[in-house]
């Protein structure tokens, strides 16, 4: 197997740095299982890392019943976020140099201190949190029509792209997660709005589902790190627009240009 994780890696790694999208993993395999495609999701970064990026967190994804409709898949999932995906604000992307993009807003953590599992609750997210911050995933599926399954998805390392946080970070003590209100607009239009309760109920509940998770896998969640809680509403094409901006009650908000 180990060899053909690496030609999946390649094929994704490819797909990506070429901005082609490729056919999905499972059509061509589908024997693979969630724990291969961790595998190859894992693999995928370390050839990151070894093209000298470093790991800045991880995001979570399908935590809202809103992209878990969209994408047609029922449960949580999570991948890495490296540094060369991190953008400057103000942010701006070329539709040039990727596939066919979304942005989703989202509530981002910053842990002040290293997190794991077994039984990690809401509570200890709260207490290892050094700050929130509101944010904006740029999600680019490496597969054609953006359609995938629960394996594909997972091996794409959850179809990361880049990501802008806002430049405002509050204290968890001067927030309450479930009730921030976010509003995601494009060209000036508002699309769709959610609180954070559309992730999970709290955000902090997924933040600690993924510490967990982590821990099955031996690994933990470090201080320093970003934590994406995921998409509180449907993405938005980016190719359809010239800016798309997200609006938090008490986070600010957060923009991105769009370039062609
Ligand atoms: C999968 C990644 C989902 C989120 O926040 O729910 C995600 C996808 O929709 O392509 O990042
Ligand atoms: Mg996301």
């Amino acid at each position: 197997m180990n060899a053909r994780y690496d030609q999946w890696v390649d094929y994704l790694y490819c797909a990506e740095r070429q901005h082609a999208a490729v056919d999905r993993l499972s059509a061509a395999e589908p024997g693979l299982t969630l724990d291969d495609a961790y595998e190859i999701q894992d693999r995928l970064i370390a050839r990151r890392i070894s093209a000298g990026e470093r790991i800045v967190g991880v995001k979570l994804g399908l935590t809202s019943a809103a992209k878990r409709r969209d994408m047609g898949i029922d449960e949580p999932i999570y991948g890495w976020l490296t540094s060369g995906m991190q953008l400057p604000s103000p942010a701006s992307v070329d539709l040039r140099e990727l596939i066919h993009p979304r942005a989703e807003p989202e509530i981002v953590f910053e842990l002040g201190e290293d997190l794991a599992g077994p039984g990690v609750t809401p509570l200890d997210v709260l207490d290892v949190t050094r700050g929130v911050r509101c944010g904006l995933e740029v999600i680019d599926s490496r597969y054609a029509g953006f359609q995938f399954n629960l394996v594909d998805v997972v091996a794409d390392n959850t179809s990361a792209s880049q990501f802008v946080l806002g430049s405002t970070r509050v204290s968890v003590s001067d927030l309450v997660l479930p009730s921030l209100r976010c509003q995601l607009l494009a060209d000036g239009v508002a699309l769709s709005h959610a609180t954070g309760a559309a992730v999970m109920g709290d955000p902090a509940a997924a933040v600690a589902q993924l510490a967990n998770f982590l821990a099955t896998r031996g690994q933990r969640l470090e201080a320093g790190w970003l934590v994406l809680s995921g998409g509180m509403t449907s993405a938005v094409e980016l190719a359809d627009h010239r800016d798309v901006r997200a609006e938090f009650d008490a986070l600010g908000s957060v923009e991105l240009a769009i370039s062609r």
